[in-house]
């Protein structure tokens, strides 16, 4: 396991990579240029000036997410060729600055979704993010974008890149003919020009699964449950083509048997990385993300855990969002202290693991 934090660069985090690197056995970063639109090319000095800050802090950066795809080529648009030649380019620029993995969705449109990004618990005064289903009816998606960008404080939020969500209305409409199993091909087309640009630079691609775990205002979403994930590893035979397993996004449905899943997919090597996180069920399609601890919620963070451990030890990992803690303002789901716990718990769920395995 390769611990690391999601950062989103100096003039956008209010964390700075001193603070990370102060957080015992974080090895480097999950990065990201949160101002990049989807379909451009990252270009390789925007790519150096992020990554030699990072360096510079002893901190590796082999892992970078949020590399969006374009909406064209997940409809299959006639400009989709010309998108994925950017995206080729961007994988070859990436890896010439040492990313090993490039964490991307296919998701329609909208990417994560909450209905709250400042919930209060009343428990212990802290705050986390929140969905409720019930919540968005009567919401149209315009007004959803609109109170998640109130929400997140003038933080920028990835996912929510204020140029992607512009044409939403159009955008909407354009997927209305859209089936998932279209979506599918659309999704082999893409890997397959891509994946070659990977195999020849060594980097492997792990798509990040919905979240929530179901569709929304009737897009269709293919990658939120064990079937869908399969289904998604057959589309490309390599191991170039891998996933990036989020507990929380899997998780906001209880039916999805974390530990399981990543105990199939690390065995079969298709796991590149993970983002772990725990979920408080509140009902149906209610929930809000807690602490770390298993006691807090409802996954199983020593399963997790203990499947990585025996199927894909290697992966890198982050502790996902976390709450708002101690006074700490930030962007919602990113604070500094919970996320720091988070990855502390997560090491000592390793630690007592490695422990017992060896003194057996
Ligand atoms: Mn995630």
């Amino acid at each position: 396991m390769k611990m690391t934090f999601r950062w989103f660069g100096e003039k956008s985090d209010q964390v700075t990579l001193k603070q990370i690197k102060q957080i015992p056995g974080m090895s480097g970063l999950m990065g990201l240029l949160d101002y990049k639109a989807a379909g451009e090319v990252w270009e390789r000095e925007e790519i150096a000036a992020y990554i030699n800050q990072v360096h510079a802090a002893k901190l590796e950066c082999e892992v970078i997410e949020s590399v969006n795809i374009h909406e064209d080529i997940k409809m299959g648009f006639g400009l989709r060729d010309e998108y994925i030649e950017n995206y080729k380019t961007t994988i070859a620029n990436l890896a010439s600055f040492g990313v090993r993995v490039i964490v991307y969705n296919f998701m329609p449109v909208l990417d994560w979704l909450r209905t709250d990004l400042s919930r209060l618990i009343e428990e212990d005064g802290s705050k986390s993010m929140f969905y409720d289903e019930a919540e968005l009816e009567g919401l149209t998606p315009l007004e959803l974008v609109r109170r998640t960008s109130e929400g997140s404080k003038g933080f920028s939020m990835p996912g929510w890149e204020p140029k992607r969500l512009r044409e939403l209305e159009l955008t909407l409409k354009q997927y209305e003919d859209m089936t998932p199993d279209i979506l599918r091909e659309n999704y082999r087309y893409f890997l397959n020009a891509i994946i070659p640009t990977c195999e020849e630079h060594g980097v492997t691609m792990a798509c990040h699964p919905d979240d929530p775990a179901w569709p929304i205002f009737g897009l269709p979403r293919i990658a939120h449950s064990h079937s869908d994930l399969e289904k998604i590893i057959a589309l490309h035979d390599s191991p170039h083509h891998a996933l990036c397993v989020c507990s929380g996004s899997l998780g906001s449905e209880p039916s999805n048997d974390i530990p399981a899943i990543v105990r199939h997919f690390g065995t079969a090597g298709r796991i590149a990385c993970m983002h772990i996180r725990n979920v408080k069920y509140m009902g149906y399609r209610r929930f809000r993300e807690s602490s770390h601890l298993t006691s807090d919620g409802d996954l199983d963070m020593y399963g997790i855990v203990k499947a990585m451990y025996d199927t894909c030890p290697d992966v890198y990992v982050r502790p996902d969002h976390g709450r708002m803690i101690w006074g700490e303002v930030g962007r919602p789901g990113y604070g500094l202290y919970d996320r720091a716990l988070g990855a502390m718990y997560l090491q000592g769920l390793w630690d007592a693991i490695d422990n017992c395995t060896k003194n057996k």
